[in-house]
């Protein structure tokens, strides 16, 4: 059977997939890497891995035969598909399975924000309520103004979802969408005409602090910034002064510059949300996510072509 690494995890029911058709090499359970790599490198093909690991460069270089780099999940900025193309090795990834998911975590933080769910969660459990009487009121997403921030896959199905709560969304990317919402080409005027702004583009290079404190000032004070997109995406220091300043009223967040580190800052303010990147993480989409990451290796293995290759390999 041909030669495959798992990087990061599979579960189970992946794992016993590709044992099936792959002789399976587990990065995490090799102890000797450097002796792995010189016995065994040259046979590896196939490789399952994630959007957080990808191919770091040190394995990718010691694998002269590698033909496909399934990775589990949409966004692929962790892997170089610059060094891949020049390589000949396909890039695959998981589009459209975690849409709905994704989209229903940045509307739950969207919520959660807006409804201050959190803190009258403790409010409700410390006996305050029976002390100090009913909480403060918090504010509605019916009818409010929410912009997008890449209205691709994803942003379009929060848009579609928004629908449900009569939101008036508009959205910003580098391109107007043939879509029955407002482009907006400036991403700080749209800030500054939104309650709430979703973030939901790539991280890279391009969306690099894209969200920087002009944007955040134009959300203003009693604005929100939801980040379901890569931490990169937002300046998390710009977003630490401006919550701890005032300038920006609330946030919830999914993913951070450093995961799994969160700074200190955020975890304080309890105008902040907080998720451990966990948009797509259900039962049934990570297994509808890491079924397709495998089939893409087993096809790759039947004819040489993949599912759902990423467009630079297309
Ligand atoms: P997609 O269909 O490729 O959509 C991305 C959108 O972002 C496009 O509409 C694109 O439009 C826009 N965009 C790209 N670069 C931009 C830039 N520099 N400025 C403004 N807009 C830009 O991707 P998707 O499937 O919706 O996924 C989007 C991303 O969500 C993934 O890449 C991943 O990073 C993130 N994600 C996070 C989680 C999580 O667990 N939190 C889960 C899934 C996905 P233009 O090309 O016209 O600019
Ligand atoms: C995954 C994600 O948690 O698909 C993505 O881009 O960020 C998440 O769905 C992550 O990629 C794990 O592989």
């Amino acid at each position: 059977m041909p030669d495959l690494l798992l990087i990061g995890t599979a579960p189970p029911r992946q794992t016993e997939m590709m044992e099936a058709a792959f002789t399976v090499h587990t990065l995490s359970k090799i102890e000797d890497v450097d002796a792995f790599l010189t016995s065994t490198g040259e046979a590896i093909e196939y490789v399952f891995t994630n959007g957080h690991d990808g191919v770091p460069k040190p394995i990718f270089d010691r694998l002269p035969n590698l033909k496909i780099i399934a990775s589990n999940g949409v966004g692929y900025d962790a892997i170089d598909t610059d060094a891949a193309n020049a390589r000949g090795i396909i890039v695959t990834h998981t589009p459209n399975v975690l849409n709905a998911d994704v989209a229903n975590t940045a509307i739950l933080l969207l919520l959660a924000v807006s409804r201050n769910l959190i803190n009258d969660d403790a409010y409700a459990r410390s006996g305050d309520w029976e002390r100090d009487g009913n909480a403060p009121l918090t504010r509605s997403i019916e009818g409010s103004k929410v912009g997008i921030l890449g209205l691709g896959r994803i942003g379009e199905t929060i848009a579609r979802k928004l629908g449900a709560f009569d939101c008036d969304v508009s959205y910003h990317s580098r391109s107007p969408k043939d879509v029955p919402y407002r482009y907006v080409g400036n991403l700080v005027e749209m800030a500054r005409e939104v309650d709430a702004l979703i973030c939901i583009t790539p991280g890279g290079p391009a969306t690099e602090k894209l969200v920087n404190a002009e944007v955040m000032e134009a959300l203003g004070p009693s604005g929100i910034l939801i980040n379901v997109a890569r931490g990169s995406v937002v300046d998390e220091a710009a977003l630490i002064d401006a919550l701890q300043s005032g300038k920006l009223g609330f946030a919830g967040l999914d993913v951070f510059e450093r995961e799994p580190h969160i700074p200190d800052a955020l975890k304080a303010m309890s105008t902040v949300t907080l998720m451990p990147h966990a948009a797509s993480a259900t039962v049934e989409t990570r297994q509808a996510m890491g079924d397709l990451t495998v089939n893409n290796l087993l096809q790759f293995l039947k004819d040489g072509t993949a599912l759902t290759p990423v467009p630079e390999c297309q």
